[in-house]
């Protein structure tokens, strides 16, 4: 098996057509493209919006980014913005799930396409936005589940790092885990809290988890690494050592991620790959052409863990 495989072998399901005409003003090759991104949370969302700011500046694209920070109400003014510029398609990685629906139907009654990218959203009106570019986060809580099933022999308790409250990934995440789980009862979940994908969340969780539960878990399932990381120094700091005395699982697979893979601080990572601009512009120009889509592309994802983060680290790109 190929341990690093590109974006490029990405799992398409069914193909669309945009709910909305195409204007014929837009230049498909050069389309003017309004992003509104959730944040700066993480390295994960950094690699995020440097590969669609480069990969824009690259084609030529006009790209107008707008940075969230972390507020739903900023994204949908950006979003609203992007409409009142009269962008030619309209990018969204939605902070969380519930929410939409008002500012994207403003964006097709202006007849603009959306993609929604990284994070899924409930919507009440399936044509309000064209398709889906992504991870698949189910997979992935389920691959950290039966990781450690595999290599946890004993029984264990965990502790849950969630990411952002109502954001697909932290239900996602927590879902497919806890289902996965229900397989291997010897495996509880005793205790979980938000760290908001953030690495002073992680620390702050994990520190008040180190009072409140003292050596009562052996394992942190992290919504991210980031989270994982700021883990790794209350655990540290709290005298213990991290991947050994605590078995760690998170999710991202950043290269610092990695290499605490390597160091043995963290046990295991599941990639999630942020790295979708190309494959976000290749699809817009389809759009744009009136060319039919791929409603959902989930991206593929690895695992790393000591037998193989030493062999991949030098390829990271994130
Ligand atoms: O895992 C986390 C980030 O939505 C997939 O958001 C993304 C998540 C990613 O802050 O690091």
């Amino acid at each position: 098996m190929k341990l690093f495989r590109p974006l490029r072998s990405a799992l398409w399901l069914g193909a669309v057509l945009s709910p909305v005409l195409p204007r014929a003003a837009a230049d498909p090759a050069h389309p003017v493209v309004g992003f509104a991104q959730t944040g700066a949370e993480s390295a994960w969302r950094t690699a995020n919006t440097e590969s669609m700011k480069s990969e824009a500046a690259r084609r030529g694209i006009e790209l107008k980014f707008s940075d969230g920070q972390g507020k739903q109400e900023n994204q949908i003014r950006a979003v609203r913005s992007f409409i009142t510029q009269g962008v030619d398609a309209i990018v969204i990685a939605p902070l969380v799930e519930t929410g939409w629906d008002p500012v994207l139907r403003e964006a097709k009654e202006a007849k603009i396409p959306v993609i929604i990218t990284d994070r899924t959203i409930e919507t009440a009106d399936p044509d309000s936005y064209v398709c889906f570019i992504g991870s698949d986060f189910a997979q992935e809580g389920k691959m950290a589940a039966d990781w450690l099933a595999a290599h946890h022999p004993a029984p264990g308790r965990i502790v849950e790092l969630q990411g952002t409250p109502g954001s697909a990934p932290a239900n996602e995440r927590h879902r497919a885990f806890a289902a996965a789980l229900a397989g291997y009862p010897r495996l509880q979940v005793i205790d979980a809290q938000s760290g908001d994908f953030r690495r002073a969340g992680g620390k702050e969780v994990m520190e008040a988890m180190l009072k409140k539960h003292g050596r009562d878990f052996d394992i942190v399932y992290a919504h991210n690494d980031d989270m994982a990381l700021g883990a790794v120094q209350a655990i540290e700091e709290a005298g213990l050592k991290p991947g050994q005395d605590i078995m760690i699982v998170s999710i991202d697979a950043i290269r610092e991620g990695v290499q605490a893979v390597i160091d043995g601080k963290i046990n295991c990572v599941v990639e999630c790959n942020p790295l979708f601009g190309p494959a976000v512009y290749d699809t817009i120009a389809k759009i744009l052409r009136g060319e039919p889509v791929p409603r959902k592309t989930f991206n593929h994802d690895e695992l790393f863990d000591a037998t193989n983060a030493a062999r991949v680290i030098a390829q990271r790109q994130y």
